[in-house]
């Protein structure tokens, strides 16, 4: 067999194309590759929807890669490490109970495979920049390449149609950001708008990301490091089990929602 560059080219363009048509509508859209967007997308793929999950950067993880101060090791607490096993992520109980520790190489690309053979489809190096809504609610996603706004050139963006959208992009909260820019005062917040990441606190942090774990606009939901800089809770430094449960608590929220 002779390998031919144009044949090459078609597979990859005709695959892509393929990909792109078929998630156009979907049941969730996640934006943000982070753990707690991946263990969202794993749930939802699991359970049959149709998920697609944007990214930004070339590769999904967000800040799990670099454990605590780039030491690739993260730290699990015994509530979420049912959801490593799930996962398939080997962890290691530490010398002070309750605490785990897991290579954060082993976590990432474990938790990236569990939830694309679940049936999450990546979409890396494409950001969200604006969403779509109609009749107040959150109805889709405009998208563009990363490289059109790192290249700073005005490129129009394209838009996907979703039933359902997880804010899952970390410290930023970056799509309710943009939700309280054009909608201001309409969040589902205390004041009304983002409330802002407090101090460090672990305990508290953990428990509050849970709790904020939630529908912050109609249609649209948070999860990960963005319900505490949505809805005002600490953050909690290089432990990871809340990030785990709040992916998991976004998706049985939403499950429970399509079921309705
Ligand atoms: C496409 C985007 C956009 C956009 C951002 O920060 P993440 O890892 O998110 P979480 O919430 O799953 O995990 C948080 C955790 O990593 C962390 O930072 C912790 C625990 N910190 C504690 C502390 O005290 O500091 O991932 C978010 C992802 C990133 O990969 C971004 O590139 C991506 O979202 N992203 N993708 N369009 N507009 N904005």
């Amino acid at each position: 067999m002779r390998l031919d560059e144009v044949t090459i080219t078609k597979a990859i363009a005709e695959r892509y194309f393929d990909k792109l048509m078929n998630n156009l509508e979907l049941d969730v859209a996640i934006v943000g590759g982070g753990p707690s967007g991946l263990v969202a997308g794993y749930f939802l793929a699991k359970a049959g929807h149709r998920v697609a999950l944007y990214e930004r950067k070339l590769s999904v993880g967000g800040g799990m890669w670099g454990g605590g101060m780039l030491f690739n090791e993260i730290v699990v607490q015994e509530d979420a490490k049912r959801l490593l096993d799930e996962l398939d992520v080997r962890a290691l109980p530490y010398k002070e109970a309750g605490y785990y520790t897991a290579d954060s190489v082993e976590a990432v690309s474990t938790i990236t495979s569990k939830a694309v053979k679940a049936g999450l489809v990546v979409f890396n190096c494409i950001s969200v920049e604006d969403i779509v809504a109609k009749d107040d609610r959150i109805s889709g996603l405009v998208i563009n390449w990363t490289a059109v706004s790192m290249a700073n050139l005005h490129v129009d963006p394209l838009s996907i149609r979703s039933r359902y959208v997880i804010d899952a992009t970390g410290h930023d909260t970056e799509v309710v950001a943009m939700v309280a820019k054009k909608a201001p005062g309409r969040l589902l917040t205390p004041s009304k708008n983002i409330e802002g990441e407090k101090f460090m606190n672990p305990e508290e942090a953990e428990r509050l990301t849970l709790e904020n774990t939630k529908e912050v606009f109609p249609g649209l939901y948070v999860a990960g490091m963005a319900c505490n800089a949505t809805f005002g809770g600490p953050r909690m430094g290089p432990i990871f089990g809340g990030m785990l449960l709040s992916g998991e608590k976004v998706a049985c929220m939403i499950l429970k929602r399509l079921s309705e």
